[in-house]
């Protein structure tokens, strides 16, 4: 295996046994051999939509095999094995399709458009010759990878819109170019930085598909104090991004004597009207998806993954028969839920039988922790918040967003939220907003100093209120605001994130607590000189440069 995704990768260069993650050698290749395959399926969708034939099957199978992938999603072998055998049935269908409408393929000279596998040892044989170092040039590998991540980023939002009737079929045209492009070495490194900048924009537009979906759907999220502590009824606990499986357990558990908590992303589930209602949906547990090893041990009751980021368990934890998965996750032995079938509700009502034989959780800590600030809930305090600015109570905005993650090197992130002036603050969305959304950071004229927008995908919340504080300042450059970017990231999620950032014209973003490792030194460069993008310093160091002083 050769990995090098994400924040964690060895030795800051790549996994080679055994991810960080987790992530074992033979599921490693197999999610390669998966991408590889879904490259063969991306030139035949592509050609189809030429002639103007959009196959869903092709789009839905490269949303979920895409975010199957992505880092701390999926860790059941069994699972990518059906997945690739899936992968063969759809491209032979569209072989078909292709054949009906008299469209030749003769140009598009790929084995990932023939090569087939019957035993699972022939598909494990060909994975090893097919990873991210058959690339042989640094650059050229750096942003085919660049680019795969970041429409791994844009799947996953898509899926999280799609289970909520939302879809654009530009979205998939663009999974789909860049997947046909990352096999396509006729491209040099300009055409690939191209794409990679187009990926950013395409970011946007999912962010904003998924924002409509949210909302439309569940309601504008609104400033709530939610609760950490814990009530004496048997629970379950629900982590991830995936709201529409968050509605079916939340309808499902009412009146059955069951709480439902949240655990890292799904805790700005409780910022949505749709869901307040719900009595027995009683707080947040936990911390970030990180400390789930101590977190879950405590919970007593049953835990649901709707997507990443899982931990493996160590070997003597209490609460691995207590672990269900759903969506792209999964996990060897955790029971997966079923899929649900034309947009019906999932089925929990064996997690909700497994919670009423289970202890109440554990009271870990006590008190709230607010959120809730959306664009739309930002808006409505907006004439508060430019007041602030103009009497100069605020100085400075800093966008902390992205991910939390394992290493030392974040406690950065902790510090530097309790050492930013008191005239400063925090706009967060992502779990990088564990690293310091307990702090006693307190607040300036009644706002508080730390504003959480909600998941990762909430970024989006933080753009549209940094475009609309431009037009109220009369200001032509977005980076003309008094808004610093001191972003954390992780997974691919926050790959897209930043891609997005830069289409939007976003310069001088700090991104840590590492570079990533897929940046060649040249690609490294070209977005340190177009955009500015650098690294982390020191906490006193960065102060001051942020602050100018
Ligand atoms: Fe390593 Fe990250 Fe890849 Fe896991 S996802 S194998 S930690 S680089
Ligand atoms: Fe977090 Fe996994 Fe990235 Fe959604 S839950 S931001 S790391």
């Amino acid at each position: 295996m050769f990995c090098f995704q994400c924040q964690e990768a060895a030795q800051g260069t790549g996994c080679i046994r055994r991810g960080v993650c987790g992530k074992t050698d033979d599921v490693a290749n197999l999610q390669d051999l998966l991408i590889f395959l879904l490259r063969g399926i991306s030139i035949q969708a592509t050609r189809l939509r030429e002639k103007g034939i959009e196959v869903s099957k092709a789009n839905k199978l490269t949303v979920d095999a895409l975010f199957m992938t992505i880092t701390n999603a999926n860790f059941d072998k069994t699972r990518f094995e059906e997945k690739i055998r899936e992968a063969f049935a759809i491209r032979e269908e569209l072989n078909h399709m292709l054949s009906a409408a008299d469209i030749s393929l003769d140009n598009d000279a790929c084995d990932c458009l023939t090569w087939k596998a019957d035993t699972l040892t022939e598909m494990e044989e060909k994975a090893t010759q097919i990873g991210v170092l058959s690339t042989a040039n640094e650059d050229i590998r750096s942003l085919r990878e660049l680019l795969t991540y970041g429409i791994k980023g844009i799947a996953t939002y898509a899926e999280h819109a799609y289970n909520l009737g939302f879809e654009d079929s530009e979205l998939y045209a663009f999974m789909h170019e860049a997947l046909v492009a990352t096999r396509n070495d006729q491209l040099s490194a300009d055409d690939l930085t191209a794409l990679v900048l187009k990926c950013g924009n395409m970011g946007v537009k999912v962010m904003a598909l998924l924002d409509e979906a949210n909302t439309t759907t569940y309601g504008h999220p609104e400033i709530t104090q939610v609760s950490i502590g814990v009530r004496n009824n048997p629970a379950i606990l629900i982590s991830g991004h995936d709201l529409r499986d968050m509605q079916d357990l939340l309808e499902q558990t009412e009146g059955t004597g069951v709480d439902v908590y949240t655990h890292s992303e799904m805790l700005p589930a409780h910022y949505y009207p749709a869901f307040k209602k719900y009595k027995h949906f009683v707080g947040n547990y936990g911390s970030s998806w990180w400390k789930q090893t101590d977190d879950f041990e405590t919970f007593n009751g049953p835990i649901l993954f709707t997507t990443n980021c899982i931990v493996p368990p160590k070997a003597n934890a209490t609460y691995a028969d207590r672990v269900y998965t759903s969506g792209s996750s999964g996990f060897n032995g955790f029971p997966h839920i079923t899929d649900r079938v034309n947009g019906q509700p999932k089925d929990f009502s064996g997690l909700i039988e497994h919670a009423q034989r289970c202890p109440a959780p554990t009271e870990i800590e006590k008190g709230t922790i607010i959120g809730g600030f959306a664009h739309e809930q930002v808006f409505a305090l907006a004439d508060q918040v430019v007041e602030a600015v103009k009497t100069g109570a605020i100085r400075k905005f800093f966008v902390m967003a992205g991910c939390d993650g394992r290493m030392k090197s974040r406690e950065y992130y902790t510090q530097f939220a309790q050492q930013l002036p008191q005239d400063t603050v925090i706009l967060t969305a992502g779990c990088a907003k564990y690293r310091y959304n307990k702090l006693p950071l307190g607040d300036i004229n009644g706002i508080p100093r730390v504003l959480d927008a909600g998941q990762c995908n909430d970024s989006y919340s933080l753009v549209v209120i940094a475009l609309k504080l431009k037009e109220i300042f009369g200001l032509n450059d977005v980076n003309d605001l008094p808004i610093a970017y001191n972003i954390a990231w992780y997974e691919q999620k926050a790959v897209i994130v930043l891609l997005a950032l830069l289409s939007l014209g976003v310069k001088n973003i700090h991104l840590g607590p590492t570079l990533p490792a897929f940046l060649s030194p040249n690609v490294a460069d070209i977005l340190v000189n177009t955009f500015g993008l650098a690294g982390i310093g020191t906490v006193d160091e960065d102060m001051k440069l942020f602050l100018g002083e």
